[in-house]
């Protein structure tokens, strides 16, 4: 039977608007310092995948392999972010954004990942700074969002540990160029999705279902991560706060009360999400629940390593979509643990199969921030994706418009609870291209036609646009996710 998409308009279901929201507020509640963002990434907007020198990826490599991506859809063009950031841009200021954050494309700039340096490449890289600068949009620039050179690739990418050299080198490249524009800089994005995606389950570049793959590429992500942000305070020691990001998603139980799952459920916590963090404040990889990792630790780790994993960021960035239900799994030899997909759990799920569950992101904020010596925390991406229609000019998205709002209202939930978190970027400025799902999920505040490239501003982004002018999001019946909570 054909699965449609969900569709949520209004009313919405419950779900979307937690009771816990701490409504009345407006941006004022969050301090005159706190950015308001929204971020993209190189391969899912730029194009332009062989434009003025740059190599391939390992991204452009898969999306050429039938089958892996829904409908074989791919990143050539994408939202044309290549020709068009000085639009998106204004867009974003138009917004009222204050904060923007991309990722650089590895191989625009090295097109063999290493040696010669494309200059045009770098080129584009110093314009789109320019350009955010311009329009009073401060740049958060993030190194590696998975679109690794094709040419390291060959070399056994992250699963050769000469990586963590190549990346310190590039990075460097960077920091040369631009440290003196670019205030934020996050390293790597998201490293147990493009290590688990890309490595153990196959569905993301560069394809590969090897355990022995996945535990040498998450160790050399670990390194990579502190290495290059040595290497950027190295040469950026005043001037630029650094930080990493990391995927994560509030778990629990399946069942409540059976053990079974309560150990499930905090195996899965370990991997998903204290796999990457830990290591960085010298706690290591968290072995205790996860004993199969020991496995890595005798063929990968080296004598030394627990200090080179370790780096004092500035900013962690947490980027969190939903919670997952956990149940007890004797299939999955890493975790025993599996995931219930919210679908088969009857609850409300956006265009990815996952759950409609704001409070998440509060869940995440204070688990993050409870370890003793985390940095500020910095919610670099948080968002939702449900088909949209564009009628005429407007792009009416209530379902998207609510997850927005109560998401922030999450945010200021923590902060009020004393967690430092001193920013909030919406994932995504704009629709663009999610990866295995091709374009069909949309994330964006900014709707693409991707036939003639043209852009319409949702209703969430004006609801945005509006917050950040200072009104105030009240509890009333004009909120329609509201409006099912007190029915
Ligand atoms: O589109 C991705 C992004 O590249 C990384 N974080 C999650 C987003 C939604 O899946």
């Amino acid at each position: 039977m054909l699965k449609l998409p969900p569709r949520y308009d209004e009313p919405l279901p419950a779900a979307f608007f937690p009771a816990s929201t701490p409504l009345p507020f407006s941006r004022a509640d969050f301090g005159a310092n706190f950015y308001w963002g929204a971020s993209a990434a190189a391969y899912q907007t730029e194009g332009a995948w062989q434009h003025q020198g740059k190599g391939p990826s390992i991204w452009d490599d898969f999306t050429r392999r039938k089958g892996v991506i829904r409908r074989n859809e791919h990143g050539r063009v994408a939202t044309d972010f290549y020709n068009r950031y000085e639009e998106d841009l204004d867009l974003a200021r138009g917004l009222g954004l204050t904060d923007f954050r991309f990722s650089v494309a590895w191989p625009r700039v090295l097109p063999e990942g290493i040696g010669a340096v494309n200059r045009r490449g770098l080129d584009y890289y110093d314009r789109l700074v320019d350009a955010c600068l311009e329009r009073d949009l401060r740049p958060m620039l993030t190194l590696y969002h998975w679109d690794l050179p094709s040419a390291l690739q060959a070399r056994g990418g992250w699963t050769n540990r000469n990586i963590v050299g190549w990346f310190s080198e590039y990075a460097q490249i960077m920091a040369r160029r631009l440290g003196d524009r670019v205030p934020h800089w996050a390293v790597i994005n998201e490293p147990m999705v493009f290590v688990g995606a890309g490595h153990l389950l196959g569905v993301h570049a560069p394809g590969r279902r090897h355990l022995g793959a996945f535990l040498s590429a998450a160790h050399h992500a670990t390194l990579a991560q502190a290495e290059g942000g040595r290497a950027l305070r190295a040469l950026l020691p005043d001037t630029a706060q650094i930080g990493t990001t990391f995927s994560c998603s509030y778990l629990t139980p399946f069942r409540p009360g059976n053990s079974y799952d309560q150990a499930a459920t905090r195996r899965a916590d370990a991997l998903l999400n204290r796999f990457f963090v830990e290591p960085t404040l010298g706690l290591g990889y968290p072995v205790a629940e996860l004993p199969a990792l020991r496995w890595l630790l005798d063929r990968y780790q080296k004598s030394g390593d627990e200090q080179r994993m370790k780096f004092n960021f500035d900013f962690w960035g947490v980027q969190n979509y939903t919670r997952e239900m956990v149940r007890f799994s004797p299939w999955l030899p890493l975790q025993w643990a599996s995931l219930v997909p919210a679908k088969q759990r009857g609850v409300p799920y956006t265009d990815m199969g996952w759950e409609v569950f704001p409070e998440s992101l509060y869940h995440m904020l204070k688990q993050f921030g409870a370890y003793p010596n985390a940095p500020q925390l910095i919610v670099t991406e948080s968002g939702s994706a449900f088909p949209d229609e564009r009628q005429g000019k407007r792009v009416a998205d209530p379902a998207r418009r609510a997850f927005l709002q109560a998401a922030i209202g999450q945010v200021l939930r923590a902060k009020r609870e004393g967690v430092d978190v001193g920013g909030y970027f919406s994932w995504s400025l704009t629709d663009n291209f999610e990866w295995a799902e091709g374009y069909g999920p949309r994330f964006g505040l900014i709707h693409i036609d991707y036939e003639t490239q043209q852009r319409t501003v949702k209703d969430s982004g004006r609801w945005y646009k509006s917050f950040l002018k200072g009104e105030t999001l009240e509890a009333t019946e004009a909120n329609p996710a509201q409006q099912a909570v007190n029915r």
